[in-house]
């Protein structure tokens, strides 16, 4: 898109422009009159976000008329069942508050392609899960491009994957047996190999401003100094040289993942467009990929800026003039207290994204569980923000990433504790360094001394299941135990509770066959297997792992269905108890009680000043005065 050339005049501020108004009379009058009452309630707020983004590039009005059309004309594209669809869910904007639980998968690791996985639909079902979040599937990069997070075309889904036409497809299935698609949006950056990146690289003028350009050393010493290292070991430093420009273009992620200029206002406006585009195949929800880093400012660590939030609201703006039964759901991968602008929350207030990751939550939930203590899990709770109506938490155990340790330096903090040495002790463990541990991750990108980074590994491995055990070896039932205790929690504590893939089988890390195999690759491989089909095979073989795993997933996506208070916002609350092991957490009606210690106790619910409860993670419930908890054990209690 070009926004270069004669500008017509400028526009009253919040007016609908003649080119809108002559749109609106050409369609329609079903659809005008609905989109009328869309833009009167969100052309103000657009407005809010792109002028002080864009508002002093020239020919700002014909830019804003330009976003606005093309939303307008993505609005009238949209078949006549996802605008049914838009209208239900905007009369009940709480839909998706109502018992969603996900699973999350590489398309090729579940079934190939995207035609397979229309075909374990009844697999997700039997499951129990209702929100599949498909990892990139659109056209990458050639190898490597970052498990299809270099995106080569916004328009073309991956060829070896399938076509637009099965994703299509793909959607009306899902939607048939109501479950929503959630697709990756990369909106940080694209692959060198995008046709924006290729036309820059060759000098082209209307797409240099899409990325940002370096011209000295000096340049990019003054911006490192501030700016952290995602891989520092696989991909150190966030510039890459281009000899053709003899320059160097900012590279977050991957040199060859460049980010976009979101200054530049035609960046946005292609963003955007590609956003509607696909939410126009049938696409629920998407992940917006790496939120923080969309906005750069000099001497800051270019992360979370105001102005991200400014980006974001205005698509969420687009999204319900064009789309309004689509989610967005924020991947900031942040210290619980960046989060709560993600949600509206911060200076820049407005509604902005309906979910987010709480990846605090989830990493302090591996150090709970390698300290035998939740002491880290009730101070990323307590500094938990209530959401605003409409928005939710997505509680994980694993996914495909590593565990960011990082997130936790804040609460680390708090505690008076040393971050390194603290989460060091949590790496050590769960790869197994440490004496007597029973897990078999490794670390991730550990770089130099004093530094600690991630960690990686199937939730089985690192909860210690092992292959060559049957499942009811004493030492596997622990595994189980400890297994059951951090999906428990997930499913507890989440508005939208995701299983990554093979979780729900037990399934064991990446073989080093295969690691061997995927040379080069980063450790992330470690838990990116395919689906194991034995395993699959096995999951009604009673005394199977498999069988175990996946009876608990499909147990809790049904309790926490009938028997947890769903639909309105999920209030927390950690109550104090005199066991050192125990997370004792009240979520709205409901108590959850988390042994995180190997070793058993009982609570007296007098002890908590509650009353009898009903046992509530038994299938016939029972009235229960007192509970005893095994090591790693845990229980839902409810009136
Ligand atoms: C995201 O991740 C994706 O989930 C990763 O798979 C991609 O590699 C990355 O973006 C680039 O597209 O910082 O806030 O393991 O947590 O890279 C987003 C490190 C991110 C990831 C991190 C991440």
């Amino acid at each position: 898109m070009n926004f270069v050339g004669a500008c017509p005049p400028p526009q009253a501020s919040e007016s609908v422009s003649p080119s809108v108004s002559d749109f609106l009379q050409s369609i329609p009058p079903a659809r005008a009159t609905r989109l009328r009452e869309r833009l009167e309630r969100e052309l103000p707020r657009l407005r809010r976000c792109l002028d002080p983004l864009y508002g002093q590039t020239p020919c700002f009005d014909s830019f804003f008329d330009t976003v606005v059309l093309n939303a307008l004309a993505s609005a009238e594209r949209r078949d006549a069942e996802l605008w049914q669809l838009d209208l239900r869910r905007e009369a009940d904007p709480a839909w998706h508050q109502r018992g969603l639980s996900g699973y999350c998968t590489y398309v090729d690791k579940l079934a190939g392609t995207l035609a397979g996985v229309q075909q374990r639909i009844g697999y997700l079902r039997e499951l129990g899960v209702n929100y599949l979040h498909l990892l990139p599937f659109l056209k990458a990069g050639s190898a490597p491009n970052d498990g299809g997070f270099a995106v080569a075309s916004f328009d073309e889904v991956e060829p070896a994957l399938g076509t637009l036409a099965d994703l299509r497809s793909l959607c009306r299935a899902l939607r048939q047996s109501d479950i929503s698609l959630c697709s990756d949006f990369v909106l940080n950056h694209v692959s060198h190999e995008h046709a924006w990146a290729r036309a820059a690289r060759a000098g082209d003028p209307r797409y240099l401003p899409y990325f940002h350009w370096l011209a000295s050393e000096a340049e990019v010493q003054a911006r490192e100094q501030h700016l952290v290292q995602i891989f520092p070991a696989t991909a150190p430093g966030n510039f890459t040289w281009i000899a053709e420009r003899q320059a160097w273009v900012w590279t977050t992620f991957y040199p060859y993942q460049w980010d976009l200029n979101y200054a530049h206002p035609a960046v946005f406006a292609d963003m955007a467009a590609a956003l509607l585009n696909l939410a126009n195949q049938g696409v629920d929800a998407f992940r917006l990929d790496s939120t923080g880093f969309l906005w750069k400012r000099a001497e800051t660590n270019c992360m979370n800026q105001p102005e991200v939030h400014l980006i974001v609201q205005a698509l969420r703006s687009l999204c319900a003039i064009a789309a309004p039964g689509v989610l967005l759901k924020a991947e900031a991968i942040m210290p619980t207290q960046d989060l709560p602008p993600y949600f509206g929350l911060g200076p820049v207030a407005g509604p902005e994204c309906h979910l987010a990751y709480h990846s605090s939550l989830m990493a302090a939930s591996w150090v709970a569980l390698t300290e035998e203590s939740p002491q880290l899990i009730e101070e990323v709770l307590r500094n938990t923000p209530e959401l605003p109506v409409g928005a939710s938490w997505l509680s994980y155990v694993r996914c495909h990433d590593d565990i960011g340790w990082n997130v936790l330096r804040p609460e680390l903090l708090a505690l008076g504790a040393d971050p390194v040495a603290r989460l060091d002790r949590a790496a050590a463990f769960l790869a197994g360094e440490t004496p007597g541990s029973y897990a078999r991750g490794a670390r991730f990108q550990a770089s130099a001394p004093g530094t600690v980074h991630g960690s990686n590994g199937m939730t089985a491995a690192l909860v210690g299941l092992r292959p060559d055990l049957p499942a009811d070896h004493p030492e596997q039932q622990k595994a189980l135990r400890r297994l059951e205790l951090m999906m428990s929690l997930c499913f507890f504590v989440g508005g939208l509770p995701l299983i990554y893939m093979g979780d729900e089988l037990g399934q064991d890390n990446t073989s080093a066959a295969e690691m061997h195999a995927r040379q080069g690759a980063d450790g992330r491989e470690l838990h990116r297997p395919y689906l194991d089909e034995k395993s699959l095979a096995s999951r009604h073989q009673a005394a199977t792992v498999a069988a175990h795993a996946f009876s608990l997933l499909q147990r809790l996506n049904r309790q926490r269905r009938a028997r947890l208070s769903l639909g309105g916002p999920i209030r927390l609350q950690v109550l104090a108890s005199r066991h050192p092991g125990l997370l004792v957490l009240q979520r709205n009606q409901e108590v959850g009680l988390f042994n995180f210690s190997a070793t058993p106790c009982r609570l007296h619910l007098s002890e908590l000043g509650k009353p009898a409860l009903q046992n509530l993670s038994q299938e016939e419930s029972q009235t229960v005065a007192s509970v005893h908890l095994e090591g790693h054990g845990c229980v839902w209690l409810g009136a």
